[in-house]
C-alpha cells in the first residue's frame, strides 16, 4: 500500500493528496507512512509566512505564487489560521485570495479546518507540508499567525520565514504582535499603498539595528502592496537568492538539522505523554490525583509519584 501511495502522489493525484490531507486532519492517517513521506519529502523548501491576522498574507502568498509559476515551480500552501473556525470568514477568505490558482495543477492549496485544530496542530502542518512535497512541489508555503505554542513550532519547521508588518504597526510592542521577530529572515511591510509603511519600515530597521549583536546579518524590510502587486517581484528574487545562499553555505543544511531537533523533541514529549495516560489502565489516575490533592502534595510531587507508580 505504501508504495503505492506514493506514486500517487509523485503523479500529483490531486483527489488521493487531498484524501490522505483529510485523514491527516482527522488523525485516522496510518503511522507506517511517516517515515515514506518524511523520506521523500525533503527536496522541497519549506518558506513560512507569519503575521498579524489581517496584514495581508493570504493576499501576498497569491502574488508570490505567480511570481515562482513564472518561474516554472511548484508550489503547496498550508494555511493555519486559528482564528477561522470562529470567524468562520478567513478559511473561506483564503481560499478566494488564492482562488486564480485553483484549476492550476502546479498549485495546491490547503486551509487546515478546524479539525485540525484538535491535537498536534504543529504536527498536522508539518505531515500537511510533506503530504504536498511528495506530490513534487517545488516550495511549500506555511501561513500562520506566528504566536502561540504550536505556530511556533511550526515556523521552527521551516527553511526560510517571512515576518509581513502593516503601516499600522508603527512600534515595538506592534512589532511583537507580529510573532516572534527574531526568526525572520526577511521582513515586509505590506500595504505600502497606506501612509506609514516607510515610517514603520525605518522604526523596524532601527529596531533591528539596536537588537544586533555584532557580526549579525540584519534582514532586509520590503515594502510591498500585494493589492497592486508593487514590490512583490523584488520579495520573490530576495527570498530565492537567500535560499540559494543558505544551500551553498551550509546553512539549510544546519536548519535541518535543528529542525529534526525540535521534532523530535515535539513527538518524544507526545509519546511520553501518551505512554503515561495509557500505560498502566490499572491504575485509577482520577482516584489517585484526588487523594493527591487532598493529601495537599504539591503538583510536583503528585506527578512524580505518579511517574514513579508507573515504573513499578
Ligand atoms: N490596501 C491594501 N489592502 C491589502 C493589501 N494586502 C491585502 N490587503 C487586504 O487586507 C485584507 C486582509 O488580507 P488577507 O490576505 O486575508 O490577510 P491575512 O489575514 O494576513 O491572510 C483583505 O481585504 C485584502 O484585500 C495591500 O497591500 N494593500
Ligand atoms: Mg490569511
Amino acid at each position: 500500500m505504501t508504495k503505492e501511495l506514493l506514486e500517487r502522489l509523485r503523479v500529483n493525484d490531486v483527489r488521493f493528496a487531498s484524501r490522505l490531507m483529510s485523514d491527516v486532519e482527522n488523525n485516522v492517517q496510518s503511522k507506517d507512512m511517516n517515515d515514506l513521506l518524511y523520506a521523500h519529502s525533503l527536496k522541497a523548501v519549506r518558506i513560512g509566512i507569519t503575521g498579524p491576522p489581517g496584514a495581508g498574507k493570504s493576499t501576498l502568498i497569491d502574488q508570490l505564487i505567480d511570481q515562482f509559476r513564472k518561474d516554472g515551480k511548484t508550489i503547496g500552501v498550508v494555511t493555519v489560521d486559528p482564528t477561522s473556525p470562529f470567524s468562520g470568514g478567513s478559511l473561506l477568505g483564503d481560499r478566494i485570495r488564492m482562488s486564480q490558482h485553483t484549476l492550476d495543477k502546479g498549485v495546491f492549496v490547503r486551509s487546515m479546518g478546524s479539525r485540525g485544530m484538535i491535537g498536534g496542530l504543529a504536527r498536522k502542518s508539518h505531515l500537511l507540508g510533506e503530504v504536498l512535497a511528495c506530490t513534487g512541489k517545488d516550495y511549500i508555503l506555511f501561513e500562520t499567525i506566528g504566536v502561540g505554542q504550536a505556530e511556533t513550532e511550526i515556523i521552527q519547521n521551516v527553511d526560510i520565514t517571512i515576518v509581513v508588518l502593516v503601516p499600522e504597526a508603527g512600534d515595538e510592542v506592534q512589532f511583537m504582535k507580529a510573532g516572534p521577530i527574531e526568526v525572520a529572515d526577511l521582513f515586509v511591510v505590506n500595504k505600502c499603498d497606506r501612509d506609514g509603511a516607510e515610517r514603520v519600515s525605518e522604526l523596524l530597521s532601527e529596531y533591528l539595528q539596536d537588537g544586533k549583536e555584532k557580526g549579525d546579518n540584519v534582514p532586509e524590510i520590503f515594502l510591498t502592496s500585494s493589492t497592486s502587486g508593487h514590490g512583490i517581484e523584488d520579495l520573490h528574487e530576495k527570498a530565492l537568492t537567500l535560499i540559494e545562499r543558505f544551500k551553498s553555505s551550509g546553512e539549510l543544511e544546519l536548519r535541518r538539522e535543528r529542525q529534526y531537533l525540535k521534532r523530535v523533541q515535539g513527538a518524544l514529549r507526545d509519546e511520553l505523554v501518551a505512554q503515561f495516560w495509557n500505560g498502566q489502565p490499572e491504575l485509577d489516575m482520577d482516584a489517585e490525583i484526588t487523594a493527591l490533592r487532598r493529601a495537599k502534595k504539591s503538583p510536583f510531587t503528585a506527578a512524580k509519584y505518579l511517574v514513579d507508580s508507573l515504573n513499578k
